[in-house]
């Protein structure tokens, strides 16, 4: 057994715990981060493509922008499609010039990856580990344990512990049951995403509700596309042939003088859909981040910006407790709940307007026609789904490093956030 010693134990190198690891570096505070994946892996996992303005601005001040400024494709506004008719939610227009960018996930996780790998040398990231332990979270050093791609068990004594490995992860489960309140809903519904090696046929993304059930028009450039089908949780994806999916897509998105380009399928899979909140998102010297504390459904795109949040909270928290001030990480649960809560109820409410659930009555499709007609009809209805999309709660401000930078980091006192507008001046 090789024991070490480390300011942070990180658990998980998805967006949350990668871009915490660097906040955190900016601090000039040290941590350990391990993955149970290969670093291909965790490179072309297909999952989010929506970025907010507020994450954005995150990860600019955090100087991991350069490539998201580049290559990110600013979106002003979604189509909503149903009834046999396309109408255009204007962001900019309805928030006073916010927007989303679209921005892949896989891409956010090659840029900190590379980032963490630059600034740190190899072992920033220890890929490929096996059986992870966390251990005595009620003491000022709580322990981290895991096995190397080589077969070396290693524990690291840490100062605090953060749980950023997913829905599925060690973390949240090593919390004793009673200490933690669950609030959970599964969906009847599950999303069968796409890949394909074609220019998008829209300018903007599309939801389409349709009495087949959703559909979800994305991208991830100028020549890739990104779409999604609501199908049946318990579907199988072999079932679903190239031709299959293409012609179901086609069906949904139907629109006169409209057509949906289709081309070579690069990747496909089946997402079951959850709500899911735990609280508080810490115990003792364990805090949770992302996934680990919180899922929602991918209509309100939420997940990728929620773990982005909760990690801006969570660097500075840890460094006040690092030196001695336990106040700022007493309140991240509280801090970060608001905003999972906001996202929660807006995921939940996207999500219920645009899906077919199986066995429903007439009358269910009714009320969603009437909502989603009152959406595109009322600017205020409008302006509540604009805000919410575009993130309503605020990213913490405040500058992102207070500490010394590490070498060849960008200098220390970063700008902020840039959180987005107050409110005051989101409303019309
Ligand atoms: P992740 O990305 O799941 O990363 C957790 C990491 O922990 C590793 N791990 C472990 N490592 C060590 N030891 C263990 N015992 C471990 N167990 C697990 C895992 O291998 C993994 O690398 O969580 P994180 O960082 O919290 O990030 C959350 C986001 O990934 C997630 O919320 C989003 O992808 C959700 N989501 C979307 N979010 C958006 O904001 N906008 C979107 O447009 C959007 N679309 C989506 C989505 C999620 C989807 N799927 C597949 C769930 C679309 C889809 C289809
Ligand atoms: C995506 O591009 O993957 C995406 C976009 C919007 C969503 C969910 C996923 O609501």
């Amino acid at each position: 057994m090789m024991r070490t010693r480390t300011q942070v134990g990180i658990v998980g190198a998805g967006p949350a715990g990668l871009l915490l690891a660097h906040l955190l570096a900016r601090r000039g505070i040290e941590s350990v981060l391990i993955e149970i994946r290969s670093r291909e892996y965790c490179e072309a996992r297909q999952r989010a493509g929506v970025l907010e303005d507020g994450s954005v601005s995150l990860l600019r001040g955090a100087g991991v922008g350069d490539r998201l400024d580049r290559q990110g494709l600013e979106h002003g506004g979604i189509y909503l499609q149903f009834g046999g008719e396309r109408h255009h939610i204007d962001f900019r227009d309805l928030t006073g010039g916010r927007t989303v960018t679209v921005y892949a996930q896989t891409e956010v996780v090659k840029d900190l990856i590379a980032r963490r790998l630059a600034d740190r040398g190899g072992d920033a990231i220890r890929f490929s580990v096996s059986d992870t332990e966390v251990a005595e979270l009620d003491s000022d050093r709580p322990v981290l344990r895991y096995t190397d791609a080589d077969g070396t068990r290693h524990e690291v004594i840490c100062d605090a512990i953060a749980g950023c490995d997913g829905f599925h992860g060690i973390c949240r489960p090593a919390i004793p049951a009673g200490a933690l309140t669950v609030w959970e809903r599964d969906y009847p519904y599950a999303w069968l995403g796409i890949l394909a090696d074609i220019p998008p046929s829209t300018d903007e993304l599309i939801y389409a509700h349709h009495p087949a059930g959703f559909a979800l028009h994305s991208l991830r450039s100028p020549t890739v596309s990104r779409l999604y089908l609501q199908v049946d949780p318990d579907e199988r994806i072999e079932t679903w042939s190239d031709e299959r999916i293409w012609a179901e897509l086609a069906r949904r998105f139907e629109l006169p003088g409209w057509t949906l380009q289709q081309g070579p399928v690069l990747d496909k899979s089946i997402t079951p859909m959850r709500s899911f909140v735990s609280a508080p998102m810490r115990h003792g010297r364990l805090f949770l981040a992302g996934d680990a504390a919180h899922i929602v459904p991918p209509t309100g795109a939420k997940g990728l910006n929620l773990a982005l949040a909760d990690v801006a909270v969570l660097a500075p928290a840890l460094e006040a407790l690092l030196h001695g001030d336990g106040e700022p990480a007493a309140s991240y649960s509280d801090s970060c709940l608001a905003r999972v809560w906001r996202s929660t109820h807006f995921s939940w409410w996207m999500t219920t307007m645009l899906h077919r659930t199986p066995g429903a009555d007439e009358m269910e499709q009714q009320l969603q026609l009437s909502q989603l007609r009152y959406v595109v009809s009322s600017r205020a209805a409008a302006t509540s789904l604009a805000e919410n999309y575009t993130g309503f709660v605020p990213l913490p401000t405040g500058p992102l490093s207070t500490g010394p930078a590490p070498t060849g980091a960008p200098p220390s006192g970063a700008p902020p956030t840039g959180a987005p507008p107050v409110q005051a001046e989101r409303s019309q």
